[in-house]
């Protein structure tokens, strides 16, 4: 693979600093900027979404990997040292994201209504030595609870009952974790609930899910250490018909209850329907949104995510609404047909790449044109900033950051997956 000449990237650099400056960019403070807006990992690319829980590897709940690349991690150490492997081709601090089924229990069956952050310890410990943050999401499916395609939602009061114990556990911990990690832990619920074929009631789950949130979302916890978040979904398989988390439901639920955020996930809306226009309809609104960014398959959600033109426009949207800091962005995709290592480093520089080129952006300018109502050169603007170098600021970065530039990273993963994976039989 190609490791690019350091000194190339330095003379190309200073090229595009000169360019991106004419155009009242300034490259520097850019780097500055971008080093400060942290992307959430999914820990569960690493394993399938499997978690620690059974060794079936079954998630449920509508949701699939497909594929099945040698070298699955299997249990918490491995794991975080294949999240230490990525995350050391990632430019920049990021943070990590937790589910509850990522629990260690040292071989003792937990209940995850029994949960509690000393489960957590080694998550927490590795956080604290790395010097990053970590996100955590209670887990509603994969579970025999969950089998009748309701958790939270269930009429079933044992049923909807032990959900409850879980969503809120799930939110101590979160809490304790942004505590000990001085950084708010975002703890974002997703449920699966919905309905394969058409309902006759359509209203009763989705009264019953409201009441279910109330009580888990009962007790404060300090901003500083906690952020609760909401997820909505389209469908998913087995629930073609009716999800009852619907965005209307959740964009409803959050503006009632302003302290809740709203979770976008790029894949969860209609195949030609995009999450960037919604992000400012819902900052009018909101102080606080969650991203999993993702790519959309057709029916599938959650393919790894690519530097095209839906993350372009949904960073563009953040940066010209001036909110990194009101909206944070996570990954959501399982891809287990590849090496789960490029899966993760590809979709996490793709991202940061996409927020580079949204800073690099001369924004003033586009709004200028507007402003002056001169939409041709608004257009023709748009076009050419096309053009920038951006790549040889995103080398620079990278090489700034001590992190393999070009396409050299992907030597390295090789050999972890010659010497470490492989082993893994
Ligand atoms: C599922 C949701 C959810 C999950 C993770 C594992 O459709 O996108 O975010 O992918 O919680
Ligand atoms: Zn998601």
């Amino acid at each position: 693979m190609v490791i690019l000449n350091g000194e190339k990237v330095n003379q190309a650099y200073e090229a595009a600093k000169e360019i991106y400056a004419q155009y009242g960019v300034d490259t520097e403070n850019v780097m500055e900027k971008i080093r400060k807006i942290p992307i959430s990992l999914h820990c569960w690319q690493g394993d399938d979404v499997a978690g620690f829980e059974s060794s079936s590897g079954l998630s449920g709940g509508g949701i699939m990997a497909t594929g099945n690349y040698p070298g699955r991690a299997r249990n918490g150490a491995e794991l975080r040292q294949d999240l230490d492997k990525a995350l050391s081709l990632i430019p920049g601090k990021q943070r990590v994201n937790l589910h509850a089924m990522y629990a260690e229990t040292d071989g003792i069956p937990v209940g995850r209504d029994e949960l509690t952050i000393d489960h957590f310890k080694n998550w927490v410990d590795w956080a604290k030595a790395k010097g990053i943050g970590l996100d955590f999401n209670p887990t509603f499916f994969a579970h025999p609870l969950a089998d009748s395609g309701y958790t939270l939602s269930s009429t079933d009061d044992k049923v909807r009952k032990f959900w409850i114990e879980h969503g809120k556990r799930s939110r101590e911990i979160a809490a304790e974790i942004g505590k000990t990690l001085k950084t708010p832990c975002v703890n974002n619920i997703w449920i699966p609930d919905g309905s394969k074929d058409i309902p006759a009631n359509r209203l009763s789950n989705r009264q019953i899910l409201k009441e279910a949130l109330d009580e888990v979302l009962a007790s404060k916890f300090s901003d500083d250490h906690l952020v609760d978040a909401v997820e909505s979904k389209l469908f998913g398989i087995g629930s073609e018909s009716y999800v009852v988390g619907s965005h209307e439901f959740y964009m409803g639920y959050t503006i009632s209850n302003p302290d809740v955020a709203l979770c976008l996930d790029a894949g969860h809306f209609h195949p030609t329907e995009n999450i960037y226009d919604k992000i400012s309809a819902l900052l009018t609104y909101k102080e606080k949104l969650l991203l999993h960014v993702s790519r959309g398959v057709r029916w599938d959600s959650d393919h790894v995510v690519l530097f095209n033109d839906d993350t372009q426009a949904i960073m563009q949207e953040i940066k010209r609404c001036n909110a990194f800091g009101k909206v944070s962005i996570a990954l959501d995709f399982f891809d287990a047909s590849i090496n789960r290592i490029t899966a993760w480093v590809t979709g996490t520089r793709a991202a940061l790449k996409a927020i580079l080129y949204s800073l690099l952006e001369p924004t003033h300018l586009l709004v200028e044109a507007e402003e002056n109502g001169n939409f041709g050169n608004r257009l023709a603007l748009l076009e050419e900033f096309k053009g920038l170098p951006f790549a040889a600021v995103w080398n620079k970065y990278c090489q700034e950051n001590n992190i393999p530039v070009g396409t050299a990273w992907l030597d390295e993963v090789k050999n972890y997956e010659d010497t470490v994976l492989a082993m893994r039989k």
